[in-house]
């Protein structure tokens, strides 16, 4: 069955192989980004289906006229895709302030003001919250603790929605180890850039991750995923 559906960070990697992929199976979206090239492409190739939204997830005020022009698009909201989000590497001693302050208002708060704005419909609508999060939901790496720290957060949240809100709507945390996306691209410590690189261009490709985002949102409403934790083979 189609669903209302509003994506967040559609504008590469994970996020627009999602929409990609949600389009060709008829769901209606609202992609969201700050970047509009991509989003303005799949609104011209899916006409009254695809609707391109400039947002971004750290202002308030842009989140709250997403919501309004999901509304006023699609007639309701059956899902939210929480994709937006980046990594910014480095060990803990070089780290830059701003860049973990910016980590948290993209990857946790950006991701709470979306929920907020989204919940009193996805509550009517029986709808479904699903949240990137990461391996690093779970576990600590090197260089990278803050980020970590931004996804243990983004697994908390997924399950205090599903402890209290159970009963109204279904909650997804999707955790994947490294995809191979613009991601580590943010990183601006060059040395740590040069060694990650390899790692993320061997890793899982977004239309992977596309995929267990679309399994969530067509399994039958009896059903709730509540987590997804997705590797690259490495026996491969
Ligand atoms: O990264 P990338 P991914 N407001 O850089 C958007 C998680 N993850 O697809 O605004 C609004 O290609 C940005 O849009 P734009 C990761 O933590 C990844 O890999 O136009 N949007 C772009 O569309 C993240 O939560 C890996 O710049 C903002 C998107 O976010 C999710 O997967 C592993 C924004 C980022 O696309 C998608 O990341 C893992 C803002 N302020 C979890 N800031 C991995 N790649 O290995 C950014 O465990 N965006």
């Amino acid at each position: 069955m189609s669903k209302r559906i509003i994506l967040t960070g559609a504008s590469s990697g994970i996020g627009l192989a999602t929409a990609f992929k949600l389009a060709d199976q008829g769901h209606t979206l609202l992609l969201a980004a700050r970047r509009m090239q991509q989003l303005e492409a799949l609104a011209t190739e899916y006409p009254d289906q695809v609707f391109a939204f400039k947002a971004d997830v750290t202002k308030v005020d842009d989140v709250k006229a997403m919501v309004n022009e999901a509304k006023a698009k699609m007639g309701g909201i059956d899902v939210l895709i929480n994709n937006a989000g980046l990594g910014l590497f480095d060990p803990v001693a070089e780290g830059k302030l701003e860049d973990w302050h910016y980590m948290f208002d993209v990857n946790v708060k950006g991701l709470l003001s979306c929920v907020h704005a989204c919940l009193p419909e996805l509550r009517a609508q029986n709808g479904l919250v699903i949240n990137l999060g990461s391996v690093a939901s779970h576990h600590v790496f090197p260089n990278s603790g803050v980020y970590c720290a931004t996804k243990h957060a983004v697994l908390a949240i997924s399950e205090s929605l599903r402890l209290e809100l159970g009963s109204e709507i279904r909650v997804t945390t999707i955790s994947p180890g490294a995809v191979n996306t613009e991601f580590i691209d943010q990183t601006t410590n060059d040395k740590l850039l040069q060694d990650y690189k390899p790692y993320f261009a061997d890793g899982l490709s977004p239309e992977i991750i596309a995929d267990q985002i679309a399994h969530c949102i067509n399994a039958p409403g009896s059903a709730v995923i509540s987590e997804i934790i997705i590797r690259p083979n490495k026996t491969k």
